[in-house]
């Protein structure tokens, strides 16, 4: 491939090879050759355990350092040259007093080891959603797991053509020094650094840095929605197939929604489910009025813990082949994977995610919460048909979500899209293993996308306001809550292939098929209107789900109030109003 040929890119990348000092520079064609020798490669390296070639073939385990195994929202940053655009959420600092340190860090850091070229596109190379990137590391699991998470290679490069118009990545492993890491967004110059981590979010560069912190900036220059979120096509009985978006915080099922098997009762009478995408969503004005979305990824970088033949089949059935396992325990009797939840019974001997001997008995996780499979997108056995088609799907319905162990309901409906778009601002959830840090504190996480913003959430909020004005058509806005305990702190909802009881109601209420109630926060369903058959559940405990605590309320709009005052006057008049009104209506 002619890597010279875009001066901007030949130019860049060698100025970070004259920087960083690598022994050797290899670019990414994107040839299933060159990936195969760099897996082998890896594997002969000790970097990569090849797992056994009959029940996982082509697949890789990974372990990363054990103080590297998350995000670090601490240690992220959005550099734009006024804080004040950065906003509240988010971690800043100078452009200069960054890039000073990141290239005092980048200095010489890879003197002895490869630098590795990766061109990539975010979305179907060529689309009108499509954005391209270039991301140079001294990383084969980056390499490796891009190539599955993206579109990687040569077809990039012709895309990009002659044009400057690419996102510039760096990374690079460094020392993995814990207060020298720097996950860095520079939205002004579309730069983005990642230094001393090797892991997932931090520094496969594609999603969090570029598909999310970089793109919310892009789409609300060039009018459209960068989001932390699922895209779901549901379809009837008649054929007919909806779609929907749902933003749900890191570990909070969207992965799981994005798959779902219908229950019995429904596959039975013809319903079906299909995964455009499981993480993120571009999404457009169409001409007809409606939002279009496309999920920018290639594959699924999804959380492991949990995931089950009965839990989540699809995506069991994606990570039995090409797929790349980070920090999962390894069952030495057969060399397979095992992580928490996978099986009833856990194998009664396994080396665990550090690469310790482990058994049932050692009180210990085998596998690290968050560890996680990198799996092509196309061995999910319901992936759409849409999957890669350029113009994306028309979107039915919006739905936010999170971890609420009491407030919200299963399900409610915003009132209009401004209203929901208050609902997705006030959005709170129990934090999980997907960052470093506290887990299971509830905090605020407006759009599930507290981390991913790449700028001012109150500007966030008006960009959404804005884009609700500019479309005819938007789709419905709804919240639902898998997460609701008893008071012996169990789910009630049974969630997982039972959430299509929910959906269904939501598609119905997004095409007039079915009526609600109104309440304090918005409509709720008549409880004989969400389809209880087959399920092992009474109304009077539906009614329980979709009961709205009023003393919890007011103490809700009290904090949403204070959070409100966090954004120095920013907050679009249109949230403010809705707070009146929930205040209002909760008396
Ligand atoms: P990120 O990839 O971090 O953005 O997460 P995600 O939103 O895709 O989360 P995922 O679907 O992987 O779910 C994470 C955890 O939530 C797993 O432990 C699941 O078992 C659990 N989970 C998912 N859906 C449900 C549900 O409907 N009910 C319950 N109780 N748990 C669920
Ligand atoms: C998340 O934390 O929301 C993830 C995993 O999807 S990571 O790619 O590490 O951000
Ligand atoms: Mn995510």
């Amino acid at each position: 491939m002619d890597i010279t040929a875009n001066k901007h890119i030949a130019d860049w990348v060698g100025e970070v090879a004259e920087r960083a000092k690598p022994d050797k520079i290899v670019w990414i064609d994107g040839s299933r050759e060159q990936i195969e020798e760099l897996r082998e490669q890896a594997v002969l390296g000790g970097s990569m355990i090849r797992l056994n070639k009959e029940k996982y073939p082509n697949c890789l385990l990974h372990r990363t350092d054990p103080d590297d195994v998350a995000r670090v929202e601490d240690r992220t940053f959005i550099c734009c040259k006024n804080k004040e655009d950065a906003g509240p959420t988010n971690n800043w600092m100078s452009p200069d007093e960054m890039y000073a340190k990141l290239y005092g860090i980048l200095e010489g850091s890879m003197r002895g080891r490869t630098m590795y070229v990766i061109p990539y596109s975010m979305g179907v190379i060529g689309s009108p959603f499509a954005k391209y990137g270039i991301e140079v590391t001294d990383s084969v699991y980056v390499v490796l797991n891009m190539a599955i998470m993206t579109r990687v290679g040569e077809k990039v490069l012709e895309a990009i053509g002659g044009s400057s118009d690419f996102i510039k990545g760096i990374h690079t492993q460094g020392t993995l020094d814990k207060d020298k890491k720097y996950i860095v967004q520079f939205p002004e110059d579309n730069t983005i650094f990642s230094v001393n981590s090797n892991y997932g979010g931090n520094v496969l560069q594609g999603k969090k840095c570029f598909a999310l912190r970089i793109a919310s900036n892009l789409g609300r220059k060039e009018g459209w929605m960068a989001e932390h979120m699922l895209i779901l096509g549901i379809e009837n009985p008649k054929g007919e197939i909806r779609y929907v978006c749902g933003a749900f915080p890191s570990a909070c099922g969207k992965t799981n929604l994005a798959m779902l098997i219908p229950p019995e009762g429904y596959r039975i009478n013809g319903w079906k489910t299909w995964c455009v995408g499981d993480d993120i969503a571009w999404i457009r004005p169409g001409k007809d009025g409606r939002l279009w979305a496309v999920n920018p990824e290639n594959g699924f970088f999804g959380v492991a813990p949990g995931t089950s033949e009965r839990s989540n089949p699809n995506a069991m059935a994606c990570t039995h082949e090409g797929t790349i396992f980070t920090n999962v325990a390894l069952d030495p009797s057969d060399n397979t994977v095992w992580w928490e939840g996978m099986t009833k019974n856990p194998p009664s001997y396994a080396i665990d995610w550090q690469g310790r001997p482990w058994t049932p008995e050692s009180g210990t996780k085998a596998a690290h919460p968050n560890s996680r499979f990198t799996a092509p997108a196309k061995n999910c056995p319901c992936i759409s048909s849409e999957f890669d088609n350029p113009n994306g799907v028309p979107i039915s319905a919006i739905i936010f979500g999170g971890r609420r162990a009491k407030t919200a309901p299963l399900v409610y409906q915003s009132r209009d899209w401004n209203h929901g778009v208050f609902v997705g601002s006030i959005m709170a959830s129990e934090t999980t293993a997907a960052a470093v840090g506290n887990v299971g504190v509830v905090r605020r996480d407006p759009m599930a996308m507290l981390p991913f913003c790449g700028y001012h959430m109150a500007d966030y909020w008006q960009h959404w306001i804005d884009m609700g004005n500019k479309i005819a058509n938007p789709p419905k806005i709804f919240n639902v809550n898998w997460f609701r305990t008893d008071d012996e702190g169990k789910f009630i909802w049974p969630g997982f292939g039972d959430n299509l009881r929910v959906l269904e109601w939501i598609l119905k209420r997004c095409f007039n098929e079915v009526g609600a109630r109104e309440s304090a926060i918005g409509y709720i369903p008549n409880v004989s209107d969400i389809n209880l058959e087959g399920l092992d559940m009474d109304e009077k405990t539906l009614d329980g789900l979709l009961e709205i605590d009023v003393d919890l309320w007011r103490k809700e709009a009290e904090d949403i109030r204070r959070y409100y005052g966090m954004f120095n006057g920013k907050v679009p008049k249109e949230l403010w109003n809705s707070l009146e009104t929930l205040e209002k209506n909760l008396g």
